[in-house]
């Protein structure tokens, strides 16, 4: 981080917290799309709001104790951080993956902050979930481990408190059992999480909300330069949540997908996939939960234990798997392959080296703070529903969600710098959440 010509030095107030790997390097990315922000507004230093945004309010950590189909005793750690309620409830998915530490939640709840602020919907940051592995457990198992997690959870949940929702491993199935025990322990039928199916309040609109959000930011991006979705080959990652209304909404667009990938391997298309494939491959994923190393057809090849990223020539890229999925070399491989626009799907996937890599070639990439926030932002107007105990429409959910992606397209360039002729969609991003954020903590007092 370069802040020596600075009057102050975020680096020093960084170090104080002492953050795992993953929240270290998803501050350093902010720090520095705001230390100018910062230098030009001393009320900001005078408040230290950038200090004050870096320790969650609180992060609550628990043991949660279940039975597996054997008969046998399961512990597995459990996690909220609510890390800010300043613009609205704490609001930020749960994660069950084995790889979720403290530090993954640290990370993912600071930059569900800045999302939150650009939606523009009153929603505050945070994040939980479980180190638990969803991964080959029976639909049992699944159930009894989400009643073991709300048991402690919903003492700290409510609808204008923090609201939970699906993040990697929470989907429709986790969130049912997860407010069903909700329900029968407060006999609360108040919306307390967000992605639920749709008898138990749930939007229409929202499985498809991120990936299609994901993909209007990435037009809209393409749109400021005079162009379109249009007949353009995209590669996206993952074949999750995220990836698979990616590519619906892709295709629609008449795009070509011609990559997608689980942790096992990628797949990609010769002519890219087809709506046929694409409803195969989601019946694979969504009801079977099998894997991509079993799904074969017309023009498909798998590459075992490969990230998409070298495989075909491609001119957009959708990273909607995980984080740090795009390194360095990786950026290099996609530029080599004709990449001319990345929207990130997933939370922080591309890391500090391969977005340097973007911005030395020119290539405009729109972070996952402002591209995926369509997931979130749909979710607030699933609490909206819920509050009113009203039914939306499909079509309103996503008119909306359409509005609130081209909204925040315009608050990231109002605020960018132009890097390389480029807008710099990550300062932008970054600049636009802080202020909302800042002047926030500033009315609120000490
Ligand atoms: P899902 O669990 O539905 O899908 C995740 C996909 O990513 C799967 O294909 C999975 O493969 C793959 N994946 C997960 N971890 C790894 C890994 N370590 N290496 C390689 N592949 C991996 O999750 P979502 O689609 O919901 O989430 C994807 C990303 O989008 C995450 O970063 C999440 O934080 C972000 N996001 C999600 C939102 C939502 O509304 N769901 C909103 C905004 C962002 P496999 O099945 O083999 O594990
Ligand atoms: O990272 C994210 O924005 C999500 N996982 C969705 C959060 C939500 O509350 O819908």
């Amino acid at each position: 981080m370069t802040t020596a010509a600075r009057s102050f030095d975020l680096n020093p107030m960084i170090d104080a917290v002492n953050p795992g790997p993953l929240y270290r390097s998803a501050i350093e990315e902010v720090a520095e799309s705001i230390a100018p922000v910062i230098e030009a507004n001393k009320k900001y230093q005078d408040a230290r709001v950038f200090e004050r945004l870096l320790i969650p309010d609180r992060v609550i950590r628990f043991r949660v104790e279940w039975v597996n189909d054997q008969g046998g005793v399961e512990v597995n750690f459990g996690w909220r951080v609510e890390h800010t309620n300043v613009l609205g409830p704490y609001k930020g998915g749960l994660r069950f993956h084995p790889s979720v530490t403290e530090d993954t939640l640290q990370f993912l709840a600071y930059e569900q902050c800045f999302k939150n602020a650009l939606t523009g919907q009153p929603i505050g940051g945070g994040k939980g979930g479980s180190n638990f592995d969803p991964k080959g457990k029976s639909d049992n198992e699944v159930m009894r481990f989400c009643q073991a997690f709300m048991r402690e959870l919903y003492r700290h949940i409510g609808p204008s408190v923090d609201v939970p929702a699906g993040d990697i491993g929470v989907g429709g199935r986790e969130i049912g059992f997860l407010y069903g025990q909700y329900m029968k322990i407060t006999k609360q039928r108040d919306g307390v999480l967000t992605g639920k199916p749709m008898g138990l309040g749930g939007l229409l609109g929202r499985t498809e909300a991120t990936g299609y959000g994901t993909v209007t930011f990435a037009e809209a991006m393409l749109k400021h330069n005079g162009q379109s979705l249009d007949g353009k080959r995209v590669m996206i990652s993952g074949s999750g949540n995220v990836a698979l209304y990616a590519a619906e909404l892709a295709i629609q667009k008449g795009a070509k997908v011609v990559t997608m990938s689980d942790s096992g391997g990628s797949i990609s298309f010769d002519k890219g996939m087809s709506s046929e494939q694409l409803k195969e491959l989601t019946e694979l994923k969504e009801v079977q939960r099998g894997r991509l190393k079993d799904f074969g057809g017309d023009g498909i090849t798998y590459h075992p234990e490969a990230r998409p990223w070298s495989l075909v020539d491609a001119d957009v890229a959708l990273p909607c798997a995980t984080q740090h999925e795009v390194e360095k070399d990786d950026a290099a491989a996609l530029v080599d392959r004709g990449v001319k626009c990345v929207a990130e799907g997933a939370n922080m996937p591309c890391t500090h080296e391969a977005r340097s890599v973007f911005h030395e070639n020119g290539v405009v990439f729109g972070p996952g703070k402002a591209a995926n926030a369509g997931g979130v932002a749909t979710s607030c107007f699933e609490m909206s529903q819920n509050a009113s105990h009203d039914a939306w429409t499909k079509e309103r959910s996503l008119d909306k969600l359409h509005g609130v992606m081209l909204d925040i397209h315009e608050q990231c360039v109002e605020h960018a710098p132009i890097v390389n002729g480029v807008v710099d969609y990550g300062a932008g991003a970054d600049r636009g959440g802080f202020v909302k954020l800042a002047d926030a903590i500033i009315a609120m007092g000490v």
